[in-house]
């Protein structure tokens, strides 16, 4: 079953980005095919993933790169370093594709692309139906229409502290009453992780996050409302700073990574790009590779 769901998100990406504009870049055979336009580099930033016959510092030189910081998917690759990903800046954002067309004709680099902006999804559930006693017949009508008790009823089960679900989202407010029995920590006490600032920070300035982890797992405790698997474990992992939500996939991949070196069982990922990401596809079929392991939308 997650193996389906996986599925059905890699397929659902490729799909939408068919409709996507821009220019194909193709590589060689052995290179996947990226896209992209001018405006995707507006902040300067290529994912680059390199291959073992070139240095890294070679190509900052070469290509004039400001930076070029390695993202960790070693959890996803199972690999220590021999092709791995890196994220650059250029000094000069006007060169900027020009530069990702150069290093894709590059026969040392894999693959370049611009390091895309992605936006959290619309929620169903939006923030009265959490403040106001109102709203509470809309949200049953709301968990009546998914059919969640029927679901509960059939299984037999309303889910299993035992699955961590790793919510790539802005954050989590982890003293709401109504979740703060359903978070996964580690074994020094932290809940979830930043990795955009690298840090246990994950306060949510958006809302979005919480909004997102309170759906998945509100707890059953006859009081404000429940979420669709209320007995699960969340895993916070802050991938957006900002406060309307964007975020850069390179953060997306780290989290990712992160969710799986921390063995999250499902990762939900409630965001949205116009852009195809080959960097965010591979971390997603390498996510799909470790043992119960899933992904949703
Ligand atoms: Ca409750």
């Amino acid at each position: 079953m997650k193996r389906r769901i996986i599925s059905v998100l890699i397929c659902a990406v490729l799909v939408l980005n068919c409709a996507s504009t821009g220019y194909a870049q193709t590589a060689s055979n052995e290179h996947p095919a990226v896209s992209y336009t001018e405006d995707d580099f507006s902040a300067g930033r290529i994912l680059i993933k390199k291959d073992d016959t070139q240095d890294i510092e070679q190509l900052k030189d070469e290509y004039s790169l400001a930076a070029a910081q390695p993202i960790d998917t070693s959890s996803l690759t199972g690999q220590d370093g021999s092709q791995e990903l890196y994220l650059a800046t250029v000094e000069d954002k006007q060169d900027a594709a020009e530069i990702c067309r150069r290093l894709n004709a590059d026969s040392s680099v894999i693959f370049a692309e611009p390091d895309y902006t992605a936006q959290i999804s619309e929620v169903s559930l939006p923030d009265e139906v959490l403040q106001s006693s109102s709203a509470y017949s809309n949200f049953n009508r709301y968990f009546s229409s998914l059919g969640v008790a029927d679901a509960w009823q059939a299984a037999d089960t309303m889910g299993s502290e035992e699955v961590c679900v790793a919510v790539l989202d802005t954050g989590l407010n982890i003293s709401h009453p109504d979740i703060d029995d359903n978070l996964k920590y580690d074994e020094n006490g932290n809940c979830g992780y930043n990795v955009v600032s690298d840090n246990y920070d994950i306060s949510d300035k958006n809302g979005h996050g919480s909004n997102v982890a309170g759906i998945i797992a509100m707890e059953a405790d006859n009081q404000g409302f429940v979420g669709i698997a209320p007995k699960v474990k969340i895993m916070p992992i802050k991938v957006s700073e900002s406060s309307d939500g964007s975020m850069y996939i390179s953060d997306v991949i780290k989290g990712i990574n992160y969710a799986v070196e921390h063995g999250a069982d499902i990762i939900n990922m409630s965001l949205g790009s116009q852009a195809f990401s080959e960097s965010e596809l591979q971390a997603l079929q390498s996510a799909s590779q470790h043992s119960g392991l899933g992904a949703a939308a």
